[in-house]
């Protein structure tokens, strides 16, 4: 009889999480997540999973070596998937000590907690490292032996989960490995990376709701991916006869402005840009009459960073050829049309919830509903 899949996911909240939960339930795992205390008890990307036979949350934290050695030895994992991180490049350069703490020595709990339990013949671990790794960029496209040149306090501490990760590979003959993920987004990105705070506000502009959207560097390329399909690649790398590293990514890069441009297209408005740097402009040549001839997209250096990485572009080659995925599934097209029509329709329920809402309060204070 095949052993019963156990999988522990930290970060089961988060984006990855959420469809990292979907897959491996569909797979027939039993699925453990680790959640943490917040004064709002609000899991909005896996409240459809809670109440799921296979599904269970534990209260844990990655600053905390010993909630995690208990949770281990409770659950027993054949595989984890460290996923937790503080994940804002922007934000560890405002809080980079707690960023080091969880998302370096984290990774480092992690492992200690499996051997701890002495689990490190039978449990499989996934590393959510990543492209920043690559940083202030030596080389394009950038591949599995591109050199590494941390470029954020984010950055820094992934490091230290990757080499932790190669360390203990060698050193305890375990089976762990880092995916090097380039950018993935999806309807349930975070919203304030770039991708979902374009998409939002161009929902929120075509509906009204929003003048302008503030930007920083226009420049900026990126390989974007759809989250969905990169979680498949992170159980297919703990799949592998070898524990092995690889590089997760499309293959295309696109900027920051040419997102915008698709962005806001799909939403009925198409934008021409004027200026250079902080003086560059979205400015709308059609969509809503009202609109046209507006400044909808303007920049701000409150989101320009310390040290920006501004040129990633990935080759997923090895991960095409050893692992059989398609870095090529969802289009970067269908990525962003995904996305605006997710926030189109998420922003118009918004404005019928806020109007039932006011409707509510009158209809209570004049005595119409009791
Ligand atoms: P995300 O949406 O920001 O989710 C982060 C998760 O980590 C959340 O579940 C969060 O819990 C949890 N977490 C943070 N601090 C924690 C702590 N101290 N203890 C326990 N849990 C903690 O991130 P994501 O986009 O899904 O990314 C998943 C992982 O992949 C991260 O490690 C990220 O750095 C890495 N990565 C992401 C990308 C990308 O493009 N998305 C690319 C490369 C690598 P709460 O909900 O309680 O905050
Ligand atoms: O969307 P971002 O904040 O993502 P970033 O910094 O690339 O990090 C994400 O991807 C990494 C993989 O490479 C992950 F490891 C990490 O956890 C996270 O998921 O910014 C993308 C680019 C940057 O160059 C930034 O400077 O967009 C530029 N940008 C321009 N205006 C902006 C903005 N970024 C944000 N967040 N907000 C802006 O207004």
């Amino acid at each position: 009889m095949e052993k019963k899949k156990v999988a522990l996911i930290t970060g089961v909240t988060g984006q990855d999480g959420s469809y990292l939960s979907e897959f491996l339930l569909a797979k027939g795992y039993e699925v453990h997540g680790i959640i943490r205390r917040s004064s709002v008890d609000y899991r909005e990307r896996i409240a459809h999973l809670e109440g799921t036979p296979n599904f269970h949350l534990h209260y844990a934290d990655m600053g905390d070596s010993m909630s995690l050695v208990k949770l281990v030895g409770k659950v027993q994992p054949t595989e984890i998937y460290n996923l937790a991180a503080q994940s804002h490049v922007q934000v560890s350069f405002d809080a980079p000590e707690f960023t080091a703490d969880v998302d370096a020595v984290g990774v480092l709990r992690i492992l200690e907690a499996v051997r701890t339990n002495h689990l490190e013949k039978t449990c499989k671990i996934y590393q959510a490292s990543t492209s920043e790794l690559y940083g202030k960029v030596e080389e394009v496209p950038q591949n599995e032996k591109t050199p590494f040149h941390p470029y954020s306090p984010y950055a820094v501490a992934k490091l230290y989960g990757y080499w932790i990760i190669k360390e203990y590979r060698e050193a305890y003959d375990m089976f762990c490995c880092s995916g090097i993920l380039f950018n993935h987004e999806s309807e349930r990105r975070g919203e304030t990376f770039v991708t979902r705070k374009i998409t939002l506000a161009a929902a929120r502009i075509a509906q009204g709701k929003q003048d302008c959207l503030y930007l920083g560097n226009l420049d900026s390329l990126r390989d974007w991916g759809y989250a969905k399909d990169y979680v498949e690649c992170m159980w297919l790398i703990l799949q592998h006869d070898t524990p092995e590293d690889f590089v997760i990514a499309t293959g295309v890069q696109h900027t920051v402005r040419e997102f915008a441009t698709l962005a806001f297209h799909y939403a009925g408005i198409e934008l021409r840009w004027e200026g250079e740097g902080i003086n560059e402009k979205g400015i709308c040549t059609s969509g809503p009459a009202n609109l046209v001839g507006k400044t909808l997209v303007a920049v701000s250096e409150a989101f320009y960073r310390p040290t920006d990485v501004v040129n990633l572009w990935g080759d997923p080659t090895k991960a095409k050829t050893e692992l059989g995925w398609n870095p090529q599934t969802t289009s970067f097209e269908q990525l962003v049309q995904i996305m605006v029509n997710h926030d189109m329709q998420k922003v118009a329920a918004d404005h019928v919830a806020s109007v039932m809402r006011t409707n509510l309060a009158e209809y209570l204070e004049k005595g119409i509903v009791k």
